[in-house]
């Protein structure tokens, strides 16, 4: 080392750079190492600051990583930057370029070209903590811009940024995705920091990754050639070089996780054994007991719109988002506001856990929470109600609330629970839906004939099967056990949607309209029409799909979330170029396709639809009638004005198809749908509203209202197997593979789907004609 480097110290060009590549630190640096060393293995769960994982070699190996087939964050933003570079010059009208955590600024001299070109680079700050990063960039720089001034801080982005030159009409690029080595709150208090260092209207240009499938992100962080564990071991390097130590790196192993809840990459070294190591400067000794973790990294994935609230509550205007041609990172393009606006409502820091949101899960605080979010259902419903069959696809509540419960007794009692004895036997033959392998049943078009048993006997048989469900459970269940009980509940929420629609059809066929829920204030009138945007999506290959754990590769569990065997395997398919719509088709747009003879046409119509139109004399969405002052439509509140702004609701799919006919544009695929549901937050419904809502106004560019939460939405794919795909294993093999023949996939969830029950990957099905189902419309084109 010629030079010893202070935090905060400014090199103009090239020249103070002058030292070997030994990895050792001094100075602050030094202190800051040893003090996160000492925080970080001081006390379990043990964890290091991803800072060092750049000195010695790291920077090195980090450049192999940007090069390599599984790692392509670094490519995709090099292809945007080389796309939209010149508008991002235009836009901003920037002057000077500051970059954080600059590393080699290889793939930033594409943006400093486009600046440089324009004559419009007076100044370049490159800000990195490694000081090798730094070499390996400024000298090149000074001479590639001769007409710049280029120089480089050797500093913390966490710490004070005071160091970053003063000025006006600054551009702070943050690339990489190096955002997303933060977590949610560091995330936050970065953010703000940036603001306070740029003025109004000085911009920002953050990098990030998006969620894809999970295969791919994990195969990025894992690659086949071992850079990315020696990069992450290099830590440990770092550690010994520079406080002494005598860690062995071959006595840990790298591991890579993908956490589905929170959407980030988890890297860390798992000690191979038990083992204890000398820390001598830092006078620590650390124990490691055997396949103990320390978390050497995190890689946050983002959808568009986190971005977007993110920036907003530290007080950025999202001007644009970029995305590369498969939609797998983002470039946002923000400028400071001139105060704080954070969104009103919208949490610093995303995502409140409350239990309701959540996916159930196989324990009993899981089970007991979706048994009773089902019988809550019914509370305001009488034995009466609770009866009746309106139509062989619609069951009776007591029905399903018998059925949900034989799915537990069937499946995991009878086959999991030792000695469990059969409540009724009847029962078994009653609640059986549609399983050949659990034998004979009662057909399915006369459940509503039967008065017993009543509704108290089906509580009381609620609760028995409740009773042994939870010894089961509490006795520490297998693998197997948990599968079905998780399977259970989510089929059970499936069915708290299902007595929802089918209440309503047993209620809406009433001439009473009776209400579900005399409590109408869900109900919201706007008559504001909101003209369609569109929301571009390049085409090419994407990844829908998920695998479940069940059929991962190699037995790594990918998806830790629950997932339906018709959602399986993840595959590839290609899209050409389309545009979607950003919101649903309203009532007030279906009013126009009416009045412009929608209903009359049949050369709109597809022929078993226009035949089924005839046959039933359907002229309207279902529960739609002329009342004296205009059209009504019957609701679970009972029956109201039909507000033109809320999504239509109860249409088929030759209704929606005829409809997308009559206004020139089509339905959506089921792919195209997910292509673009992935790289928007995941649905966050608290409860369920009985009735849909009318969209909100937008607040970022390209988003995507409603996608969950209003309307089921019909696509134009014929529900069909994914390639590979296998039924689960046993008598719930029968749960969807048998019925895919002749339906059409819906996606997104409605107003009744049960709080965390939805997902982007999500199939639900239904046959063209049906319509009780909360069933709508979303729009797409060709571009
Ligand atoms: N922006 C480049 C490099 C990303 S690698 C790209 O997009 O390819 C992350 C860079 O951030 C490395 O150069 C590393 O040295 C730097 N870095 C990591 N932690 C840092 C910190 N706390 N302060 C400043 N720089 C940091
Ligand atoms: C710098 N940062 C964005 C990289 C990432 O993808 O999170 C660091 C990295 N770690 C392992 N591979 C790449």
């Amino acid at each position: 080392m010629t030079d010893t480097h202070t935090p905060g110290q400014k090199f103009e060009g090239a020249t103070a750079l002058a030292s070997e590549r030994s990895g050792t630190l001094h100075g602050e640096a030094l202190a800051a190492l040893g003090r996160d060393v000492r925080e970080g293995l001081g006390s379990g769960p043990k964890s290091l600051s991803s800072r060092w994982l750049y000195e010695g070699v790291g920077s090195d190996l980090f450049e192999l990583i940007t090069e390599l087939v599984e790692y392509y964050p670094t490519r995709a933003e090099r292809a945007i930057l080389d796309e939209h570079a010149k508008e991002i010059v235009l836009i901003s009208g920037a002057t000077s370029v500051i970059e954080l955590g600059s590393g080699t600024s290889a793939k930033t001299r594409v943006l400093l070209d486009a600046f440089y070109d324009v004559e419009q680079l007076e100044a370049f700050v490159a800000l990195d903590a490694t000081e090798q990063a730094l070499l390996d960039s400024i000298d090149a720089l000074v001479e590639r811009y001769p007409r710049t001034a280029v120089s480089g801080v050797m500093a913390d982005f966490n710490e004070d940024l005071s160091c970053v030159p003063e000025g006006s009409g600054r551009l702070l690029a943050f690339l990489g995705g190096t955002i997303g080595n933060f977590g949610p709150a560091a995330r936050a208090g970065s953010l703000s920091r940036f603001a306070d260092l740029l003025g109004e209207g000085e911009h920002l240009l953050l990098g990030t990754d998006l969620v894809k499938h999970p295969r791919r992100l994990v195969a990025a962080y894992d690659d086949s050639q071992g850079v990315t564990a020696a990069f992450e071991k290099n830590v440990l390097h770092v550690i010994n070089a520079n406080l002494g130590s005598d860690f062995d790196p071959d006595r840990f192993e790298y591991v890579v996780r993908w956490n589905t809840q929170t959407e980030i990459i988890e890297m860390g070294l798992r000690s191979l054994g038990a083992q204890d190591v000398m820390i001598p400067d830092l006078g620590l000794s650390v124990h490691f007991d055997d396949g103990e973790e320390v978390r050497t990294e995190i890689s946050a994935k983002f959808r568009l719109d986190g971005v977007a609230r993110e920036l907003a509550s530290a007080g950025f205007a999202v001007l644009r988002q970029f995305q590369d041609a498969a939609g797998d990172f983002a470039l946002t393009l923000a400028r400071r506001e001139s105060s704080r606006a954070r969104v009103v409502g919208e949490p610093l820091v995303e995502k409140s856990n409350g239990p309701s949101s959540a996916s159930p899960s196989a324990s009993v605080e899981g089970y007991r929470e979706v048994r009773a979010a089902t019988e809550a259902l019914a509370e305001c419903l009488s034995a009466e109600d609770q009866t009746v069959q309106s139509m062989p696809d619609v069951s009776p509540t007591k029905w399903h609330l018998g059925h949900v419960t034989w799915f537990f007794e069937q499946f995991a009692l009878m086959s999991h629970g030792s000695g469990y004895r059969p409540i009724d036997d009847g029962y078994l033959y009653l609640f059986n839906s549609y399983y050949e392998s659990a034998g004979r049943r009662h057909a399915r078009a006369e459940r509503g004939l039967l008065s017993r048993p009543g509704v108290v006997e089906i509580k009381t048989y609620r609760h028995s099967v409740d009773e042994s469900m939870e010894r089961l459970l509490v006795a520490g269940s297998s693998a197997e056990v948990s599968a079905l009980v998780e399977l259970g509940l989510h089929h059970e929420q499936q069915h708290q949607e299902l007595i929802l629609m089918d209440i309503k059809h047993v209620l809406g066929i009433s001439p009473l309209a009776p209400s579900y829920s005399p409590d109408s204030t869900g109900k919201i009138f706007t008559d504001a029409t909101q003209t369609i945007g569109w929301v571009a999506h390049d085409g090419g290959p994407v990844e829908v799909g998920v695998d479940s754990p069940s059929n991962a590769a190699g037995g790594m569990d990918f998806t830790s979330g629950f997932v339906f065997d018709n959602e399986s395997p993840g595959h590839t398919v290609w899209l050409d170029p389309f545009a979607i719509a950003d919101r649903l088709v309203t009532a007030g747009d279906w009013l126009e396709f009416m009045q412009d003879g929608g209903y009359d046409h049949a050369n709109l119509w597809l022929a078993d639809g226009w035949a089924v139109n005839q046959a039933e004399r359907r002229e309207a969405p279902l529960y739609w009638s002329k009342g004296r002052n205009g059209w009504e439509v019957f609701t679970l509140h009972g029956r109201q004005p039909l507000g033109l702004n809320e999504p239509v609701v109860h249409v088929s799919y030759y209704e929606a198809d005829a409809f997308a006919r009559w206004a020139g544009l089509r339905l959506p695929t089921e792919a195209e749908w997910e292509a673009v549901a992935t790289v928007s937050s995941p649905p966050e419904v608290k409860a369920v509203a009985l009735h849909p809502r009318p969209a909100k106004p937008v607040t970022f560019k390209n988003e995507l209202r409603q996608l969950f939460g209003e309307v089921w939405q019909w696509t134009s794919s014929a529900y069909l197997p994914y390639p590979r795909f296998k039924p689960l294993k046993g008598m719930v093999g029968e749960y969807n593979g048998k019925f895919m023949v002749g339906q059409h996939v819906l996606r997104g969830s409605s107003s009744i789907t049960s709080p965390g029950h939805a997902r982007a990957t999500y199939r639900n099905f239904f046959p063209p004609g049906a319509r009780w189902p909360f069933t709508g419309v979303r729009l797409a084109k060709d571009i």
